[in-house]
């Protein structure tokens, strides 16, 4: 799994002069899948414009994101939002935290696990000491998750936006490991964790007065099956969610959601169609009767971030040229938090239930989820079996 990018670069792909590449897939099959049922999707987010049989034609893509700070339906705000941001401590978490910071217009919580980890980051982007609070949480123990919300109601501020945005990523484990509580630890952190910790929180925002809330869940394309990139194997699969049903502690239960054997790449990739899944499940649920935007995003491909840091060193090297030249889905973290920072703050982004993405000329536009992250029974499915487990019913 490590090494398919590395092994495919050089055999697989070739870069002519004017930009395009050709490839010797000339069955327009990769790993067994046909590529042309998946190039839509991918085709309008990544650049890749044009898919011919043996050819991908590529063309310079210019990143120019344009932030809109907050101003909210023409109104100005009166006064400073306050936005929750998880795992602010480094990579897309991080530069979001900037950008809004930036503005003058937000209060950025940054809830971290590694407290000096996080103060040294806020320094290390020139953020003013004004401008953010550090506050402890460990998304991989219910009892950090619980204690995070008390702090954060007894510091006085309301919550007009949370950001769920940190994750883990284990794609060289050969076993499981597990959170606090005893649940595999990617799911446990990027979906149980955050489940329980917007659940409590929920509550604290619609008493917000501020003009426009919001609850955004960071996705990703590899989660979405109608992709490119989400058919490279291991592939997401829920399947009828018997591992999750018996808690994914790997004892009398199998620590993957779909009871399968364990694979840390398949776990994270899982863990993200939860967070697409439960993010429409806020939707429907709350919408209408809260006002709360509930949003999810693909920022694009951030192939530089810590998120590999368990990946082997090989993978590190080459991911980064690769997402550049040759999916064109790459996106720097100063630009991927620009992204982040529209979807909380952007008065264009208000609309409820929506999977952000990006064109290539980095322009937001409303996507499409695969037909498991967008199917409403599996979400709630989803939501009554991580409301037992987080023991919220
Ligand atoms: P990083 O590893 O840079 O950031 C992840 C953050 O999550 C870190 O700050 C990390 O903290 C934090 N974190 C991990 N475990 C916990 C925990 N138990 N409790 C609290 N915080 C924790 O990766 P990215 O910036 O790339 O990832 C951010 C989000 O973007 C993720 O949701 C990821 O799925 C998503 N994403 C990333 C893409 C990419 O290409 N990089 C593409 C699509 C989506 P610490 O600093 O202490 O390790
Ligand atoms: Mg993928 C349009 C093509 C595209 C895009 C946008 C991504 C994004 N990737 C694409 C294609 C491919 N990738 C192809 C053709 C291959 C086989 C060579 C490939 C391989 C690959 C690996 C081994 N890609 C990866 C990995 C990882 O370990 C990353 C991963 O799955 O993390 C979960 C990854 C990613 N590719 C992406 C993105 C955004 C990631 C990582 C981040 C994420 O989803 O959070």
């Amino acid at each position: 799994m490590a090494l398919q990018a590395a092994a495919l670069l050089p055999s697989a792909f070739s870069i002519h002069k004017e930009g395009k590449i050709s490839t010797s897939l000339k069955d327009s099959s990769f790993f067994g899948i046909p590529i042309s049922d998946h190039m839509k999707a991918d085709k309008r987010e990544f650049g890749l414009r044009k898919l011919s049989v043996g050819a991908i034609r590529v063309q310079a893509v210019a990143t120019s994101p344009v932030f809109t700070p907050a101003t909210v339906q023409g109104k100005k705000t009166l006064r400073k939002g306050t936005v929750v941001i998880t795992g602010a401590s480094s990579g897309l978490g991080l530069a979001t935290a900037k950008a809004l910071a930036e503005t003058g217009k937000w209060h950025v919580i940054m809830a971290c696990r590694d407290f000096l980890k996080a103060e040294r980051a806020a320094k290390s982007v020139g953020m003013s000491k004004e401008s953010y609070t550090i506050m402890h949480l460990d998304l991989a123990s219910l009892d950090s998750v619980r204690q995070f919300v008390e702090n954060f109601k007894r510091c006085g501020r309301t919550l007009d936006v949370l950001v769920c945005n940190a994750a883990v990523y284990q794609p060289t484990a050969r076993e499981p490991s597990f959170t606090a509580d005893g649940f595999e630890l990617s799911v446990g952190t990027n979906h149980l964790g955050h489940f329980l910790l917007s659940r409590l929180l929920l509550d604290d925002m619609k008493q917000s007065d501020y003009p426009s809330k919001r609850l955004i869940i960071v996705g990703s394309i590899t989660g979405n099956t109608n992709t490119l990139a989400g058919n490279v194997p291991p592939k997401a699969n829920l399947g009828d969610l018997r591992g999750l049903q018996g808690g994914l502690n790997g004892l009398n239960s199998s620590s993957m959601i779909d009871g399968g054997d364990f694979d840390g790449a398949k776990a994270y990739k899982d863990s993200k169609v939860c967070n697409m899944l439960t993010m429409q499940e806020f939707h429907r649920r709350y919408n209408e009767d809260t006002g709360i935007t509930f949003a999810s995003l693909y920022p694009g491909c951030i192939a530089t971030t810590g998120l590999f840091r368990e990946h082997i060193p090989l993978f590190r090297l080459l991911f980064p040229p690769f997402q550049k030249f040759i999916t064109k889905g790459f996106v720097s973290e100063e630009d991927a938090g620009k992204r982040l920072a529209q979807v909380v703050s952007d008065p264009s982004l208000t609309k409820s239930g929506v999977y952000w993405s990006w064109n290539k000329d980095s322009a937001s536009f409303e996507n499409q989820l695969s037909q498991e992250a967008s199917n409403a029974e599996k979400a709630r499915k989803v939501w009554e079996v991580s409301e037992k487990l987080v023991g919220l019913a």
